[in-house]
């Protein structure tokens, strides 16, 4: 049976219209409704990948890493994230601080593991080649999924008490162009804990572990699949 993917078009769909004037025009969030990729060739020639885990690789990508929407992921996309903290926490808060410091190590990081043609561009098919390498049952993610596990967190945790609720989720993602009320849905599934509770703080452990969920389960009802917004496939 062939696998339709539902692209970007959700994230304009559940809304209404007068929720979507926000800063994501001037990134070119709208470009993102293109249908630039062909799943079905993806699969295709990653025969070897569960075509689950590489259409949340492709998401990723696309909406996540991909900010000025170039189809490569490259400085500028983690050079735009850097003005949006500033945006949005000040250009004299800890965050913008430690933003700057991590974000160029981060890239330079993702660089020495994935460009393996060194032009400086991360391509879907390097980002692809790179998560397939990892051995899901052995956990041998690179450090660096950790280090921006970890980066996240700590941008995120304003309050810096080591947990993190949905303002601050909220704020944080908000970084990477997400809207208010996509990141109060997507937080309501990451959190639940079971089909009555959801957590209201995130520790860092449970943050860790959504996070290697959202790249890796192959379990359509793990939590973390949504932890990058609400996922529809
Ligand atoms: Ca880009
Ligand atoms: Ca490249």
């Amino acid at each position: 049976m062939p696998i339709t993917v539902e692209r970007t078009t959700s994230k304009y769909a559940i809304w209404p219209a007068w929720m979507e004037i926000d800063q994501d025009q001037q990134l070119g969030t709208d470009l993102r409704c293109t249908n630039w990729i062909d799943m079905q060739e993806l699969i295709k020639n990653h025969k070897d990948v569960d075509p689950f885990l590489l259409q949340k690789w492709e998401r990723i990508f696309t909406l996540f890493f991909d900010r000025n929407a170039s189809h490569n992921v490259d400085w500028s996309d983690f050079y735009l994230v850097v003005r949006r903290v500033r945006d949005i926490y000040g250009a004299e808060s800890v965050q913008i601080s430690y933003a700057k410091k991590s974000m160029e190590a981060l890239w330079q990081g993702l660089c020495k593991l994935a460009d393996s043609d060194s032009d400086q561009l991360i391509s879907l098919d390097e980002w692809v080649n790179l998560l397939k390498k990892v051995d899901i049952k052995q956990r041998t993610e690179p450090t660096w999924f950790n280090d921006y596990s970890n980066f996240m967190f700590k941008l995120f945790d304003v309050s810096a008490d080591g947990v993190l609720d949905v303002a601050e989720y909220t704020d944080g993602m908000s970084a990477y162009g997400y809207k208010t009320a996509e990141c109060h849905e997507a937080f309501k599934l990451f959190s639940r804990v079971d089909k009555w509770t959801c957590l209201e703080k995130i520790p860092l452990e449970t943050w860790k572990k959504l996070f290697f969920e959202a790249f890796f389960s192959i379990d359509k009802n793990a939590p973390g699949n949504h932890l990058f917004g609400k996922i529809n496939f």
